[in-house]
């Protein structure tokens, strides 16, 4: 999908979005037929989408067969915004490579292209296996197709291929200290040409290069400093605009600048102490599955605002970088996650070599693509997995390291729903907690006791100064579902739970915001055994229809916001 401001001016781009041809594979045998070479029987198949929209594959986990075909002169670079869940790649025939991971951008640049058409086939499987990520179980469900967009860019010269920007703010942030890192391809035979950066339009940086063809290269400049920096807020959400270019090609892109920090066992956004006022949220509308239209996207930030909300839990996995764009615009903040997603890791799965590298991997991928946005806060390793085992140890000790290396002025986290004999926190920056009171067990009143317990045991580890962030609480409703007892599945009960917790976590010392268990109803997967197979847990429906807990949230977080704006 187009990101919300233009990448390129001179970069020529064309969305291959619209009609593919298309073709399911559930005998497995288009590799050894020749697909790759061409589709011989197909249907049309709209990209982006989930195949699920077809009414015969509404559950279908598998292989379908995509191709697009495309015309094209010289050097390509093909970029996937995101294909469900694993996928091979030939063009005209010849294999380009391999992805895994539903939700993270890949490309492929192929040189010299000859005038004429050119033939885009990919093989997409959204089956799983032990190595899987996530595994078999999982609480939502498990679409399959080219959901995001393909495009296909065209490189000259000298291109810059990926743009990075790391900022170091002073004691009062008024100057910030900056680091651009640009990597270059030579599309074309060795020319001398500049490489140019600015930000808000004024050159910071220029250095002749010459690239031989096909060769890469990359530079870091020295620290830039700039002054009377202008910050980026919830409340004034500042973007810089960057852009890196040559003489035949460039790469736009906004930066923020803030500083997001741990202090006093609290969380300080530029220097001002924050409450997260937060819901969890899935990129999925049931009709469309994980293909959302930019347009809902931007419904959902609509209501989320009214909410008086100030951050989102992209759960599970990373979201479109349109999504993104919004929220740096509107000065939300985000916690962005990868899908290792609890209870379908067993400790086994937890120390599979494939799945660590494949978890690794999309840390890395999500690092990369998502660099530069000022709203992610949070890099999130994992959820709800066997946090007590030394499988999960290891793992977090490993993500853990690769992150914080990465923070760029983040913290690193992950939810557990084993705080009681969780043994990771020292793997984190800030403890997230997911509990359901009130809903699996327990009863509502049970949360007055909760902060006090949870206490002693942080301290007891030696924990203290970590703040908690409670990732996760809440209890399904069904809409409509009204009736004059408080009884669980209605809309009251479910607004009563969600309105019990808010006071709660907001009157607890130690806690820095919430985010409820969640935004809107989703589609649930069939091997779990949900009602409707849809997680209900929504404060509005699939259809963003409002539950009785919307308002009394909304109520909430405004009286907190108020009380905020008052200190
Ligand atoms: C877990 C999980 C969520 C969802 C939730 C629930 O906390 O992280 O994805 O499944 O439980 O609704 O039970």
């Amino acid at each position: 999908m187009k990101r919300i401001f233009d990448e390129h001016i001179i970069r020529k781009t064309t969305y291959l979005d619209g009609g593919w041809k298309f073709t399911v594979d559930s005998e497995k045998v288009g590799e050894n037929k020749g697909f790759y070479n061409g589709l011989e029987s197909y249907e049309t198949i709209i990209v982006p989408s989930v195949w699920n929209n077809k009414l015969s594959l509404f559950n279908y986990q598998g292989v379908c067969w995509y191709q697009r075909d495309f015309f094209f002169e010289g050097t390509a670079r093909l970029v996937f915004e995101g294909v469900m869940t694993e996928c091979k790649v030939w063009l005209d025939g010849e294999y380009l490579g391999y992805h895994y991971g539903g939700f993270c951008q890949f490309e492929f640049i192929v040189p010299d292209l000859k005038a004429g058409l050119h033939k885009l086939v990919l093989r997409v499987d959204n089956s799983f296996d032990e190595c899987s990520i996530p595994q078999k179980e999982v609480d939502w469900f498990r679409f399959g197709g080219i959901t995001r967009s393909v495009s296909v860019e065209r490189l000259q010269g000298v291109a810059v291929t990926y743009g990075k920007i790391d900022y170091f703010l002073n004691e009062d942030r008024t100057e910030a200290d900056i680091i651009f890192t640009a990597e270059l391809y030579g599309a074309d035979s060795k020319k001398e040409t500049t490489l140019s950066i600015t930000l808000d339009g004024e050159t910071v940086f220029s250095k002749k290069v010459a690239l031989r063809k096909n060769s890469k290269e990359t530079v870091v400049t020295d620290k830039i400093t700039v002054k009377n920096v202008r910050l980026w807020d919830t409340s004034s959400p500042y973007l810089y605009t960057v852009v890196f270019s040559t003489d035949t090609d460039d790469l736009i892109d906004k930066v923020g600048m803030r500083t997001f920090e741990v202090k006093d066992c609290a969380l300080w956004l530029n220097g001002k102490k924050l409450e997260l006022r937060g819901v969890n949220r899935h990129e999925e509308i049931p009709s469309l599955g994980m293909s959302v239209p930019t347009v809902c996207m931007q419904n959902d930030l609509e209501l989320i605002e009214d909410l008086g909300c100030n951050a989102i839990r992209g759960s599970h996995y990373p979201n479109s970088r349109i999504f993104l764009d919004m929220l740096d615009e509107r000065g939300i903040l985000f916690y962005s996650e990868i899908p290792i997603w609890g209870g379908g890791f067993n400790t086994e799965a937890l120390s599979n070599k494939t799945v660590l590298e494949r978890g690794l991997n999309m840390l890395k991928e999500m690092v990369k693509y998502y660099y530069n946005h000022p709203s992610i806060i949070f890099w999130g390793m994992h959820n709800e997995i066997i946090t007590e085992s030394e499988e999960a140890r290891n793992m977090s000790a490993l993500y853990y390291s690769f992150l914080k290396q990465n923070a760029n002025n983040r913290l690193v986290t992950y939810a557990t729903c084993r705080y009681n004999v969780d043994t990771c926190f020292e793997y984190c920056d800030v403890i997230c907690i997911n509990a359901y009171n009130g809903w699996y067990s327990n009863k509502i009143d049970d949360w007055y006791s909760f902060p006090d317990k949870f206490n002693s045991r942080r301290i007891e580890l030696g924990f203290g100064d970590k703040p908690v962030i409670m990732s996760e609480f809440g209890g399904g409703a069904v809409y409509g579902n009204k009736t004059f007892k408080n009884v669980r599945w209605t809309e009251e009960y479910q607004a009563n739970l969600i309105k019990t917790c808010l006071q709660i976590f907001h009157d607890c010392p130690y806690m820095a915001g919430s985010f409820i268990w969640q935004f809107a109803n989703i589609r649930s997967d069939i091997h779990i055994n949900r009602f409707r197979s849809f997680n209900n847990k929504g404060i509005l429906s699939e259809y963003r229809e409002p539950k009785e807990a919307y308002f009394t949230v909304k109520e909430k977080y405004h009286q907190f916001k108020n009380e905020e704006n008052e200190e």
